[in-house]
């Protein structure tokens, strides 16, 4: 790879200014921090120079290490960053950091490292690198805590989260906040320096209790993750260790995970996060439609969350309901649901109040007329939607884009049903929709380019991920679901019990099983679609009866106190039930299994492995642009685990060659839910993986 990005001497006084300039976000790669050493080492041997600010180029001071040059071998020339810092911590004239946009990982290090930090008001910092399963590499597990206390640098660096300036600058991270230009403002502050301050100077103590403390803080958001409990461990040898060595404590912790599995992984769902927003077919340039208003049809679950989202995003909307009580319901939900956020301080009163007024109710569907994009939510039927549609397409202006809020049906049938066939897309949001981040975007036969690109554009709008799939049934997300549930059915009919199946993907980094998952969603909507398919299912395949049971025994999950499970009242908490192991045992000895001992690594095989098969099938007809945006869908729409990459990176790591080889058999013990993907015997037989077909792409 070849190294990019250089350092330019923008003011040449006696406080010499060096800016880097490495767009997009000024990354510290192998030129740059050649570059940089360079230049500190010309500033220093100039007797006309007194001191120096180290300031960004563009949009910010800088994003850190150029995360592109990790893994890769040979490893980047010299010098490395831990290095640069110390060169600039010794200079004997004062060095200033000059921030403005962002100074995140490295960044803030470099910053660190510097004898003070002037910052632009507005100006964001952190140490972000667990959130890419590593630590801060370049000093800054050992500077931060002398710098603010071992209590705050804890809380910053496990957290991964960039904090506003005006924060860092409370907790004596920033030294200067200004208004105006930040490059004076640290050239005025260079000369305020008589004596250097090293960060890393001295020692620091701090109480035992804090790293307990904020293992506990963190302990369900950093479930499985390894990072953020070796970052505890290096800020904890800055209080337990001289500098020097705290420095290479930091060091072997930050190359010992730079290359594990979960680094890896996280890495690639950085890049993923940022590709997804990517359509091959549709140039950055392309023209996109200004959404200034919204209409929604239906003011249900889905249709009141999609409302609060566009409120949330500061879109006003209307939505539509047939029904008065309806209606009413649906508006006092919202409410409510403001109202609790209100109460767990997560929003001012101001705010919700300026959200609600944004959502208008409506019962006259003349009111959605000027909406620039109506969002229909209704009843998953096709003829009702279609019905819908046909209506918005006589009363919506002419521009205005129709979108469906299917989880299955074919989006190119509804889209025909109007005028506007081009103007038609599907956006997919996941229940509770104004928390979910997953939008499914599905770009029917007609759709066009403009349409498209305002969709993906008004995902982000609304703090979402939109991805861009195809019409199939069940999309991305649902259609390998479907595959991963059955295989669930059939392992406690084989001798498994919900609440083991439920463990050992819980143990693997779910944030519940497909049963919990199933009572929390409720059993009803399920057995509806089964009974509709029931004429056409085909009989040589296997089914597993035992969710209809259920059902027949009125227990719909949760909101029934029963499903799988039986909940006490007002707990969501699933108890494992003996009437339902009874049904199971009876179903069992009815299909003629012999029930035998499951153990959880086959139950992740069995669950795991016919889902990244469809997963394949759906990259070979086209309807998922690329394996990251399928791992994409699944870590934000189902909580897939972060840290193992998504379901297709997963597949790469388990290796695509023995996923065929287990497809094979359950093929020739299931047939058509076992049948492997082209795709995967195509590159289990190449020896090679989804990254490589990716590559290739
Ligand atoms: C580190 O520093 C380790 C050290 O402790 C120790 C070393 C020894 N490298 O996000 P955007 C690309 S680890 C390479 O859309 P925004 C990104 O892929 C690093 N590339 O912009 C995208 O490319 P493209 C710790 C990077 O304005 C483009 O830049 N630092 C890097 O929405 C624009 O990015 C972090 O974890 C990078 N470091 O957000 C910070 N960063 O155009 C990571 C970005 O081809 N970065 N790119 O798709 C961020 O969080 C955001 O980029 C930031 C700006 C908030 C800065």
């Amino acid at each position: 790879m070849t190294a990019t990005g250089s350092v330019t001497v923008i003011r040449n006084g006696p406080v010499r200014v060096l800016a880097i300039d490495n767009p997009p976000v000024n990354g510290l790669g192998a030129a740059v921090r050649k570059a940089l050493t360079e230049e500190l080492a010309t500033a220093f041997a100039d007797a006309d120079v007194e001191a120096i600010v180290i300031a960004g180029e563009g949009r910010m001071f800088c994003a850190g290490a150029d995360i592109r040059e990790f893994g890769k071998e040979p490893p980047p020339d010299a010098p490395a960053l831990p290095d640069l810092i110390h060169t600039v911590e010794a200079s004997t004239k004062p060095v200033v950091a000059a921030i403005h946009g962002v100074a995140a990982g490295g960044g803030l290090e470099l910053a660190l490292g510097c004898h003070a930090r002037v910052a632009a008001s507005d100006a964001r910092v952190g140490l972000p690198e667990v959130t890419l399963g590593i630590i801060p590499g370049a000093g800054g597990t050992q500077r931060l805590p002398r710098l603010i206390g071992a209590e705050a640098a804890l809380e910053l660096i496990v957290s991964g989260k960039l904090i506003p300036a005006t924060q860092a600058h409370r907790l004596g991270l920033l030294d200067e906040l200004t208004d105006g230009d930040v490059i004076d403002a640290a050239i005025a502050h260079a000369k305020t320096i008589s004596t250097p301050r090293r960060t890393s100077d001295g020692d620091i103590e701090a109480e035992g209790s804090i790293f307990d403390a904020v293992r506990k803080k963190f302990a369900k958001k950093a479930r499985g993750f390894e990072a953020p409990d070796a970052a505890i461990e290096a800020v904890r040898a800055a209080t337990e260790l001289s500098t020097q060595e705290g420095f290479a404590k930091e060091r072997e912790i930050f190359l010992r995970l730079l290359n594990s599995d979960q680094a890896r992984a996280l890495r690639h769902v950085f890049f993923a996060e940022r590709e997804v927003a990517k359509v091959p077919d549709i140039p950055k340039e392309t023209r996109s439609a200004e959404i200034r208003r919204a209409g929604i049809v239906g003011c249900g679950t889905m249709g009141g969350g999609i409302a609060m989202s566009f409120a949330d995003a500061g879109i006003p909307v209307s939505i539509l309901e047939s029904d008065d009580a309806a209606l009413k319901r649906g508006m006092e939900t919202i409410r409510a649901s403001y109202a609790s956020s209100v109460a767990k301080g997560r929003l001012s009163t101001t705010e919700m109040d300026a959200r609600v007024n944004r959502i208008q109710g409506t019962l006259e569907a003349s009111e959605l007329s000027d909406a620039d994009i109506v969002v229909e939510a209704v009843f998953e039927s096709m003829e009702v939607k279609k019905d819908v549609v046909r209506r918005l397409d006589e009363i919506c202006k002419d521009d205005a884009i129709l979108a469906t809020n299917t989880s299955t049906l074919d989006v190119n049938e509804i889209a025909a049903a109007t005028q506007r066939p081009e103007k038609v897309v599907g956006t997919h949001f996941f229940s509770p929709a104004h928390i979910m981040k997953l939008m499914e975007n599905v770009r029917g036969e007609k759709t066009s380019k403009e349409t498209v690109a305002t969709i993906m554009k008004l995902s982000k709008r609304l703090g979402k991920v939109g991805v861009l799939v195809g019409v199939c049934d069940g999309f991305v997300g649902n259609r390998m679901l479907y595959a991963y549930r059955r295989q669930a059915d059939f392992l406690i009919e084989e001798g498994a019990l919900p609440q083991q199946v439920d463990q050992a993907l819980y143990e693997f980094g779910l944030p519940m099983g497909p049963f919990a998952m199933a009572d929390l969603a409720g059993l009803d909507i399920g057995w509806a679609i089964r009974k509709r398919q029931a004429p056409t299912r085909p009989q040589e395949l296997r089914y597993s009866p035992i969710a209809d049971r259920i059902c027949e025994m009125g227990r719909f999950g949760q909101k029934t106190g029963a499903g799988w499970y039986r909940y006490e009242e007002g707990s969501r908490t699933p108890i494992p039930d003996p009437e339902i192991e009874k049904l199971i045992d009876n179903v069992s000895a009815e299909l003629g299994f012999e029930r035998r001992t499951i153990d959880d690594a086959e139950i992740v095989r069995r669950c795991l492995y016919p889902l990244i098969n469809e997963g394949a099938k759906l990259l070979e007809e086209g309807i998922a642009l690329r394996p990251s945006d399928i791992d994409i869908v699944w870590i934000y729409g189902y909580g897939f685990p972060r840290y193992r990459g998504g379901p297709m990176f997963y597949a790469d790591t388990v290796g695509v060659d023995s996923i065929y080889e287990f497809m094979v058999k359950l093929h020739e013990e299931q047939g058509a839910w076992g049948k492997p993907a082209a795709l995967l015997e195509k590159l289990a037989t190449e020896g090679t993986g989804f990254e490589d077909y990716a590559d290739r792409a």
